[in-house]
């Protein structure tokens, strides 16, 4: 069995402290140690009240994940525990010590006191994972906070800190000192008072008022569309919630409750979910790093160019509490970087979601300036202007010049040559990528780009910064691209032909709408800017490449996109929604019968799939030559750095969810009409088709 529970009495209190390192999940001998512990206190006259904690850094973070859809699992259920935990007539206190999550925070619910650290986090994220509290949750959270407040943590799945969940009711008392000592003290109090339980179930006062009342459902239901759009969960979490006040009994609640946790169980975006989240905790595991990899310290960093890419690290780092010199050698974009940045915060603060105090606070650790030499005696320094080698090249012999010994050396390119930037240094073993995705004060995802020579010390102290900075890092190999931008211009190279071949631009944007992209490849150029390309294109003395021909037209007659009212398509003054536009469609025609292509139609599944396999067929190219280390690392870029919908799992994992024999036979057939590289099917998807296998089978 996995974990236990350990059991002591202290006086007339018994202790039961669960261990399962590192996060305490309800593995099948916690759940064990739990109905045993609580049989044994119960049993025993001398003791009065239990309290129940955990060892570790966490109080309990939920079910244990690596069981869903495993085997079952031997000796006592976890609903079983939690019923011999809300019988109990002696009175038991939940001591959160950390976090308390899902099923966590479930065994709490059915305690009758919960206190908590000051630091602890309480929740119920089963949502992220495609699920929702299956162990009682959805009718005990409401019936202490009200169906409102429960949606909202329910839906969100978001971590409240211990302080707001005094202030909403999860719990009863906030301790700063040692929560053990004072959870024995409290339960001490608790006996002297006459040791009263105080039962969830039986409180009714705060569903009350909004039994028989539709509208916090409705309302709930509308904001679904917008937050979760296409998720099967959410729904299904709504359903549970009114139950909890609309039930004729709180049985009855917990029935529908069940019946709807096993039909998430049972959905396929509860597996793709559940992938994403061993994906992302797998990707930080690096075969030639070991935990004894000495790593470099990082207390300070500096930041080269003050664009929107470099305040964002700034941020980064602020909100980490990393002092941070931000450099621009033009003194008016470092006033407008940091203008930028301290707006950015501002609107943090109108919202709520800081205080003013913090936000001075973060902005006092960045400190800017036009001295480059200034730089010099930080741990890390990210170069992080704008896509020239050149100028890289530039940048990093000045930098070997400044950069006190022993310091890493970060570009944040997107997809040029790590080594041909290291190599203008003469320590090339310092230096790595570090690319992140704009804005990176927001964007989750960064990517460490492994050259050449970077050593084991330079990748770890990079991943691990990239945890400091509450990013999810995944490791890439040094190729044009990386492992994101490499499958995006794939992609985006199949959305560009087929509206040559006959597609409308409206129509893969819906498709790929649809399929739960926050916007299709069109839309998406429009609200980014196509004069970009354009003028890069330019400034290379023009492309030959027959896919940049519309954009190039569309520039020409000052189409940029969003920011000129016109570009795919054509938006109303103050109004993002993208309208049919003649000449648009007009330009489209024109260039793709000059082209000599023939227009044909495509179906909304051909495009579907172009887009995507483009992806895959690259994916497994970038597995195939060791540039990603694992197909879940792939996913785990797509989800986190290109809006992929997380409840599909990433291109892979839809990969294989479609069969890669089926997959193989489309890339076949799109080889065969187009004869283009990127549908050559490489060798290891047909290895893996022939042997009946699919991408995650290389990653188990
Ligand atoms: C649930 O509770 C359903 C119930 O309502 C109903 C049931 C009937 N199980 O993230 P970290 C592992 S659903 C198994 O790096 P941190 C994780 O894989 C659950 N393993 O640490 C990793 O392993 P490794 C609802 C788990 O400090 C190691 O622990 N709960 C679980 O950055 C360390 O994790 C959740 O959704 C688990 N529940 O963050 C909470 N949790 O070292 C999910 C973690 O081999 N967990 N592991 O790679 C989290 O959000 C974070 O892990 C937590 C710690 C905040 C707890």
């Amino acid at each position: 069995m996995k974990g236990t529970v350990h059991y002591e009495k202290h006086g007339e209190i018994a202790l039961l402290s669960i261990d399962n390192p590192p996060v305490n999940p309800l593995s099948s001998g916690v759940r064990q140690g739990l109905y045993d512990g609580v049989t044994t206190a119960l049993d025993d006259d001398d003791v009065k009240a239990i309290v129940v904690t955990g060892m570790h850094r966490a109080f309990i973070a939920g079910a244990d994940i690596s069981e869903f859809g495993a085997a079952a699992t031997e000796g006592v259920g976890l609903h079983e525990a939690l019923q011999i935990m809300e019988g109990s007539s002696k009175p038991i206190i939940a001591a959160i010590n950390g976090t308390a999550f899902g099923g966590g925070l479930e065994v709490a619910l059915c305690c009758d006191y919960r206190i908590a650290s000051s630091t602890a986090p309480v929740g119920l994220p089963e949502v992220k994972l495609g699920l929702l509290p299956g162990a009682g949750g959805t009718q005990r959270l409401p019936r202490l906070i009200g169906a409102e407040a429960a949606v909202d943590a329910i839906v969100s799945g978001n971590p409240i800190l211990a302080p707001q969940a005094l202030e909403m009711g999860i719990v009863e008392k906030v301790v700063e000192g040692d929560i053990v000592d004072a959870a024995l003290e409290y339960a001490e109090e608790i006996v002297a008072a006459g040791g009263a339980t105080r039962k969830i179930r039986d409180m009714f006062d705060k569903v009350a008022a909004d039994r028989g009342n539709s509208v916090v459902f409705e309302a709930a239901a509308a904001q679904l569309e917008k937050t979760h759009r296409n998720h099967f969960a959410p729904t299904q979490i709504l359903k549970c919630i009114e139950a909890a006040v609309n039930a004729d009994s709180f049985e009855e609640g917990l029935e529908t409750e069940r019946r709807l946790f096993a039909e998430c169980l049972a959905h396929p975006q509860r597996e793709a979910l559940i992938h994403i989240f061993f994906a992302e905790r797998a990707a930080n595991k690096i075969p030639d790093l070991s935990k004894e990899t000495a790593l470099i310290e990082i207390n300070k960093g500096s930041i080269i160019g003050a664009g929107t890419m470099g305040g964002g690290i700034a941020m980064c780092f602020a909100n980490a509490g990393i002092p941070v010199r931000l450099h621009d050698n033009d003194p008016e974009n470092l006033q407008r970087g940091l203008k930028v940045i301290e707006s950015n915060y501002a609107r943090t603060v109108s919202r709520g979601r800081l205080s003013q105090d913090d936000m001075d606070k973060r902005m006092s650790l960045i400190v800017a300036t036009e001295d480059f030499d200034d730089l010099g005696d930080a741990d890390v320094v990210i170069e992080a202007v704008y896509e020239n080698l050149d100028l890289k090249k530039e940048i990093f012999v000045k930098l070997d010049k400044i950069m006190k010994p022993g310091a890493l050396l970060a570009t944040n390119t997107s997809g040029l040559d790590v080594d041909a930037v290291a190599a203008s240094t003469s320590r090339a073993e310092f230096v790595c990528g570090m690319h992140f995705f704009s804005p990176a004060n927001v964007m989750r995802l960064l990517e460490v780009v492994r050259g050449k020579e970077s050593s084991t010390v330079a990748l770890g102290t990079a991943m691990a910064l990239g945890k400091t900075l509450g990013k999810v890092s995944v490791m890439a190999g040094n190729c044009p691209g990386f492992i994101g931008n490499r499958m995006l211009g794939g992609y985006r190279r199949q959305a560009d032909l087929m509206i040559l071949q006959g597609a409308s631009p409206a129509q893969v944007d819906k498709v790929m709408y649809g399929f739960g992209l926050a916007m299709g490849p069109f839309a998406m150029s429009d609200m980014v800017g196509l004069d970009l390309g354009w003028r890069a294109r330019k400034m290379m003395g023009g492309s030959n490449e027959i896919t940049a021909r519309i954009p190039d037209e569309l520039c020409e007659l000052g189409r940029y996109g969003q920011k000129t009212g016109k570009g795919y398509y054509q938006y109303e003054e103050g109004d993002r929604t993208p309208l049919p536009d003649a000449e648009a469609d007009e330009v489209i025609e024109r260039v793709s019968k000059e082209s000599g292509f023939e227009r044909r139609e495509f179906s909304d599944e051909d495009i579907l799939k172009r887009c995507i396999y483009a992806l895959v067929n690259i994916g497994a190219k970038l597995l195939e030559e060791g540039h990603a280390l694992r197909a879940g690392d792939i996913d785990t870029v797509y989800v986190n750095g290109y809006g992929f919908p997380t409840y599909i799992g990433g291109p892979m994992w839809y990969a294989d969810t479609q069969g890669l024999d089926n997959v193989l036979a489309d890339i076949e057939l799109f080889f065969q009409e187009s004869g283009d590289d990127v549908w050559k099917p490489t060798d290891l998807l047909k290895k893996l088709a022939a042997e009946g296998k699919n991408f995650a089978s290389l990653d188990s």
